[in-house]
């Protein structure tokens, strides 16, 4: 079983996927689902999520997502896990988008059998499915920021291999071996967000609560996956897996 980790989304996935932007996407995804939500539709566009709501007026659907940090206008909520958490959202479809993180699982989704979305938050349980569900490789993919690499992506991917090491045998990449380095290195989870540039930023903009909320290690044990989508043009259902 290979084991791969990609610094940045590249693509060209044939196994298990496991899309990882932990400030904040994928941890509002495993809020979202936590708090009831029965799926997530992430879709390549704000415009697309815009769209969704206009066609499926009577479906209640709820919007969340970000630019520059801040709620898109038009959408309910904004990419907050905290603000999340803080509702009950039982029954209902939540559309996301966001700038890197569901950009990423569209790559994913691409070319990958089983993508499955992580975060810190949820490292173990996902950690474990995709050892589970995995014939040949499992592929962790760094959402990253703006097309550069994220510190906490990396740290969280290191996580994860740690996690997927203890399970069994792997041949590991370069990627994998920065991962663990950086998993090794840069203390504990809130040490490493804090340290992150993009922590620093989502504190910067009042978001500070987000980026602790996103150090929790393993606290649930849902983990966002990818169902049949054919039904919805541009977007991807995740359901609690
Ligand atoms: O890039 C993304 O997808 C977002 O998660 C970034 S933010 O933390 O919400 O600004
Ligand atoms: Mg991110």
């Amino acid at each position: 079983m290979r084991l791969r980790v990609d610094l940045l989304p590249h693509g060209n996935y044939p196994d298990v996927v496991l899309v990882i932007d932990v400030l904040r996407a994928t941890t509002t995804a495993v809020a979202y689902l936590e708090r009831g939500a029965d799926a997530l539709l992430l879709t390549s566009s704000p415009e697309v999520a815009l769209g969704l709501r206009s066609e499926q007026a009577d479906s209640g659907l709820l919007l969340g997502g970000e630019r520059g940090g801040l709620p898109i206008p038009g959408f309910d909520f904004g990419n907050s896990p905290v603000e999340a958490a803080a509702q009950n959202f039982t029954g209902k479809t939540v559309v996301m988008n966001t700038t890197n993180g569901t950009g990423a699982a569209h790559i994913a989704a691409q070319t990958g059998k089983h993508i499955l979305l992580a975060a810190l938050t949820n490292a173990h349980a996902a950690a474990r499915r995709a050892r589970a569900i995995a014939t040949e490789e499992i592929a962790l993919v760094c959402a990253g920021t703006d097309e550069r690499v994220s510190l906490e992506d990396v740290y969280a991917a290191g996580v994860l291999a740690e996690y997927l090491l203890a399970m069994g045998e792997f041949t590991i990449d370069d990627g994998a071996r920065i991962a663990l380095t950086m998993r090794r290195n840069a203390g504990n989870p809130i040490e490493a967000l804090g340290s992150a540039g993009h922590g620093a930023r989502l504190a910067s903009l009042g978001l500070g609560e987000d980026v602790r909320y996103a150090a929790q290690l393993s606290t649930s044990t849902l983990v966002p996956t990818l169902a049949d989508s054919s039904d919805v043009a541009g977007a991807l259902r995740f359901v609690a897996g």
